[in-house]
C-alpha cells in the first residue's frame, strides 16, 4: 500500500512530495519534504565513508607490486560502499533526505592510528550551493596515501525511482618508495533510490565505475535483484593491465554483493575471497578546525546543531525555525557580496576548469565526458589534527 512506512498524519504530504519530485528534475536538496523523511546529518558528513575501513585505505601503502597495489584500491574502494550505500537504512531505518550544506561549511575529522596504521585525516568543504558540490581530502600522511575529489548530484525521476547521476571524481595518490607517485582516478556510480512509494526508501547502485591508473583499467559493473535472477546489490569487478602492458600484469575478476563479501573468479587467485565488509566498520572522529580545538560556526556539527536536534528530538517546529535562520543568513552573505562585488574564498580547494589527471587516466579507460572540472586541494589541514 502506498505510504506503508508513512506515519499516517504525515501521507498526503508525502504524496504531494513524491508528486512534485516526478515535475521538478535536476536537484532535490532544496525540496520540502514531509518530517519522518529528514536526517539530522549534512552531506558534509559523507565523504567519512570513504575511511570507515582506515586499515584498507592504509594497506593501499604496504603493497610490493602494482599488480597487488591495484587490488588493495579496488578493495578498499567496494569496502566503502556498504556505508556509502546503506549505511542510512541501518541507522534511520530507511534512506532519508540529508541536510544540504551551506557555501563554505566544514567538517574536520580523523581516524587513530591503530595498530601501526598511522593516523587518517578527513577535511570536507562545500564549495558550491547551487548546485551543491561538496569536495573532500583523506590523507594518511605515515603512509603517504591520499585521496581529493568532489561531488554533486544531478537527479530525474523514472519508473517511480529517483536516478541519481553522480557528477564529479576523486584522485588517490599514493607515495612509493621509489620516490614516485601511484595516481588512481575514480568515478562513481549511478543511484537509484527505490522503495519511494512505500515511504522507505533504499539506494541500488547501477551501471558501472571505473578505477583507473597508468598500469590498470578496472571497470565495476553494479545489478540489483533482477526479475529473473540476480542478487541485491551486485557487482563484477574486471581488472586489466592498461592498454600496452597486457602479458606482464594479470588479469582478474571479481564478484560478489558489494554490502557483505565477493570472491575472485577468475584469474590466477580464482576462489580466493575478495572482501568482506560483514565485520564492524569504524566511524570517524569529528574534531574542531579551529586552533583553539574547538569547531567554528561554519563547521557542520555546530552550524546545524539546533537544526540536528529538533530532527532527532521530534520538535520539527524548532528544526525548521532553526533551518531558516541559517537559510536567511546564507541569504544576506549573498545579497551583500553582490553589493560590494566579492566572491565568498573557499578554504581549502581552488577550482579549475579541467583536472589533467582525469584526462590523462580517464583516455586509458575511454571514460566520458573526456574532461572534468576539478576542486585542487591546498594542502592546507587544519592546526589541530
Ligand atoms: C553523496 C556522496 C556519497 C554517496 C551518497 C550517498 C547517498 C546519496 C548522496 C551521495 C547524495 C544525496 C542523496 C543521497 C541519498 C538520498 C539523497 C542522493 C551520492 C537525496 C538528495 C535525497 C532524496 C530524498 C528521498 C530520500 C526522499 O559519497
Amino acid at each position: 500500500q502506498a505510504g506503508e512506512a508513512v506515519p499516517p498524519a504525515q501521507r498526503s504530504s508525502w504524496t504531494s512530495f513524491l508528486k512534485s519530485i516526478a515535475s521538478v528534475s535536476g536537484d532535490l536538496s532544496s525540496m520540502t519534504c514531509p518530517p519522518f523523511i529528514l536526517s539530522p546529518v549534512s552531506l558534509t558528513e559523507f565523504p567519512a565513508y570513504w575511511c570507515e575501513h582506515p586499515e584498507l585505505f592504509a594497506a593501499i601503502a604496504d603493497q610490493n607490486t602494482e599488480e597487488q597495489r591495484t587490488l588493495a584500491v579496488v578493495k578498499w574502494f567496494i569496502s566503502t560502499l556498504k556505508g556509502q550505500y546503506t549505511s542510512r537504512n541501518e541507522s534511520m531505518g530507511s534512506e532519508k533526505k540529508p541536510l544540504n550544506p551551506v557555501l563554505g561549511e566544514l567538517f574536520y575529522g580523523k581516524w587513530p592510528d591503530i595498530n601501526g596504521r598511522g593516523e587518517t585525516q578527513l577535511l570536507v568543504e562545500q564549495v558550491s550551493h547551487h548546485p551543491p558540490i561538496t569536495a573532500y581530502a583523506i590523507e594518511n600522511k605515515s603512509k603517504g596515501v591520499k585521496l581529493v575529489g568532489h561531488n554533486a548530484q544531478k537527479t530525474s525521476f523514472s519508473g517511480g525511482s529517483i536516478i541519481v547521476k553522480q557528477l564529479g571524481h576523486a584522485t588517490l595518490t599514493v607515495k612509493l618508495q621509489s620516490g614516485d607517485v601511484a595516481e588512481y582516478l575514480i568515478t562513481l556510480p549511478r543511484l537509484r533510490i527505490d522503495g519511494l512509494w512505500y515511504g522507505a526508501p533504499y539506494i541500488e547502485l547501477s551501471e558501472s565505475s571505473s578505477i583507473i591508473s597508468k598500469s590498470y583499467v578496472c571497470s565495476i559493473d553494479y545489478k540489483g535483484k533482477g526479475y529473473f535472477s540476480g542478487k541485491t546489490h551486485s557487482f563484477k569487478a574486471t581488472l586489466n593491465p592498461a592498454p600496452g602492458l597486457g602479458g606482464t600484469l594479470g588479469s582478474h575478476v571479481i564478484e560478489g554483493t558489494w554490502h557483505t563479501t565477493s570472491k575472485f573468479t577468475s584469474g590466477p587467485k580464482t576462489g580466493m575471497e575478495f572482501h568482506n565488509v560483514t565485520g564492524p566498520k569504524e566511524e570517524v572522529t569529528a574534531i574542531g578546525g579551529q586552533t583553539s580545538g574547538e569547531m567554528g560556526e561554519f563547521e557542520t556539527r555546530e552550524l546545524w546543531k539546533l537544526v540536528a536536534k529538533g530532527i532527532r528530538e521530534g520538535d520539527f517546529d524548532m528544526a525548521s525555525r532553526e533551518k531558516s535562520k541559517i537559510e536567511n543568513d546564507q541569504r544576506q552573505r549573498r545579497k551583500d557580496e553582490m553589493a560590494i562585488g566579492t566572491k565568498w574564498p573557499l578554504k581549502h580547494f581552488d577550482h579549475v576548469d579541467a583536472d589533467p589527471t582525469y584526462e590523462r587516466l580517464g583516455k586509458l579507460g575511454k571514460i566520458s565526458p573526456a574532461t572534468e572540472d576539478t576542486y585542487l586541494f591546498k594542502e592546507n589541514w587544519p592546526p589541530i589534527a
